[in-house]
């Protein structure tokens, strides 16, 4: 039996009810890992893989608050604290009705890697609930947050555990939860990122990850000597703070995006998507997307519902660069095919494990350039470890020098998992190269610090 198979019996127990997403994730990085673990047995010594797959600690707690008809609403809180060898805790929070301990395990697994590979000294967490704030009042939502950090705040600090917005979590959530935090410590200081600028957010932490993800596409296709970005036509899916910075970005340069999605359905702009009305929409108002058609009716909007669970519209759009940016699990092995055979040449990860393991599979066995979430996502965490730095030494940075650092380290992270991918004899392969690199820094780190 080999090293991954092996590994992978071990784990398998694991595999418990809510936990599949988890497990999907720890075995691609298990597969990739074995020509490390095989050219080294101090990984087996330290027994590092079995460390590193169970957190720290979970965290889950009642939250009890009330809605603007006097109802009583119970909640589950969470956050799953998996691993400080590289620095504290960090890692965002997700507000939505699908959340369970293992899809918040999932996302705190992939953020030890993700944060290794900056650079940075930044540990992995993940954390939420499984509140669901479409619907809700401004007033609902801070009601929300308040009793949510009337226990959270007991396990954070900026030293220890610095949280962020994730699905449902944006700048206002962040708002009130700072707000509460404030309230019940007395204490001014970094303990949350995405904050609004005008009490210690960083400039540019709302742009972060979907700009970064078209700062490493345009890396990826120049080191697979690929034609860049500029004039070509892309999808992206979602349209909420990735996907809209993505288009964002995309537009800046001189591509154009066609698509964007949400729970609703998808809409195929052929002449590039408005995005102002985007943000009109979904930012502003939280409408439906549905709602563009009406001042843009040359467009074309596909409701979800009429697709089955294998298929998505977005995904049978022609494209030269495929962006998904929604939430896991969102991109099959059909839409893969799909995406091929319409001349797709790359796909970059957006949001976190959109891609399903079959999907990946077949993007890398067609030689589609491939970047991988926990690379190609990171830019959103990095501006998040620039806004501690800033709240730290009480400094507020340039939008410039966000920017040219942001775009700087998208392109280390890019180089880097290109060449670790080389060194062990997978060349191209950005997944096996994200998983190597993150894994070895903070296996090294664990060994170090001792057990
Ligand atoms: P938002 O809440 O801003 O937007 C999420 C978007 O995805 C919305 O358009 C939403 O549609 C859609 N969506 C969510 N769940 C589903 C679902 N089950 N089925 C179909 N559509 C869905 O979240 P973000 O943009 O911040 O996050 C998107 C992804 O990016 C997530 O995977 C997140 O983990 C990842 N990510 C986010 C970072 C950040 O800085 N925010 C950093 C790195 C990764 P609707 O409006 O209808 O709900
Ligand atoms: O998945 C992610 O990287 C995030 N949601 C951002 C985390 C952060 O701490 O900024």
């Amino acid at each position: 039996m080999s090293v991954a198979e092996d590994n992978i019996k071990k784990f398998e127990n694991s595999n418990c009810e809510d936990n599949n997403v988890f497990y999907q994730a720890m075995e691609e990085v298990i597969y990739s890992i074995a020509p490390l673990l095989e050219s080294d047995d101090k990984y087996s010594r330290y027994a590092i893989l079995d460390r590193l797959v169970v957190p720290d600690r979970v965290l889950k707690f009642k939250v009890v608050w009330m809605d603007d008809n006097q109802k009583v609403c119970v909640n589950t809180g969470y956050r799953v604290q998996f691993n400080n060898s590289l620095g504290p805790y960090k890692g965002g929070l997700r507000f939505h009705p699908t959340v369970t301990e293992g899809v918040l395990k999932f996302l705190g697994f992939e953020q030890i890697l993700k944060n290794s590979l900056t650079g940075l000294p930044i540990g992995g967490a993940k954390g939420g609930s499984d509140f669901n704030p479409k619907g809700k009042s401004d007033f609902e939502i801070m009601k929300f947050c308040s009793a949510f950090m009337t226990e959270l705040h007991k396990y954070i600090g900026p030293r220890i555990d610095i949280p962020a917005g994730d699905i449902g979590v944006g700048s206002r959530e962040i708002g009130y939860l700072y707000g509460e935090y404030k309230k019940i410590t007395s204490s001014y200081e970094g303990v949350l990122t995405g904050k609004p600028y005008m009490f210690g957010g960083s400039l540019m932490r709302p742009e972060a990850t979907g700009y970064g993800v078209v700062y490493f596409t345009n890396t990826m296709l120049e080191i697979e000597s690929k034609d860049s970005l500029e004039g070509k036509v892309c999808c992206v899916s979602g349209a909420g703070n990735v996907a809209l910075h993505v288009i964002e970005k995309l537009q800046d340069i001189g591509a154009m995006a066609v698509t964007c999605s949400d729970s609703n359905g998808t809409i195929y702009d052929p002449r590039g998507v408005d995005l102002a009305l985007l943000k009109e929409l979904k930012l502003e108002k939280r409408l439906s997307l549905e709602g563009y058609l009406l001042t843009h009716p040359e467009s074309k909007f596909f409701p979800a519902y009429q697709y089955e669970e294998d298929s998505h519209a977005v995904w049978d759009i022609p494209c030269y660069a495929a962006f998904p940016c929604a939430t896991q699990n969102e991109l099959t092995e059909k839409d893969a095919q799909n995406l091929i055979s319409n001349g797709c040449v790359s796909v970059t990860e957006g949001a976190n494990m959109p891609c399903t393991r079959e999907a990946t599979d077949i993007f890398l066995s067609h030689n589609i350039c491939f970047g991988p979430a926990k690379a190609a996502n990171a830019g959103g965490v990095v501006v998040s470890e620039f806004e501690m730095s800033q709240n730290a030494s009480m400094t507020k940075w340039s939008y410039e020098k966000v920017d040219e650092k942001l775009k700087e380290i998208m392109q280390q992270i890019c180089t880097r998992i290109a060449l670790t991918a080389k060194d062990y004899g997978v060349e191209g392969n950005y997944v096996d190269g994200a998983n190597i690199a993150g894994f070895k820094k903070v296996a090294d780190a664990m060994i170090a610090e001792g057990i």
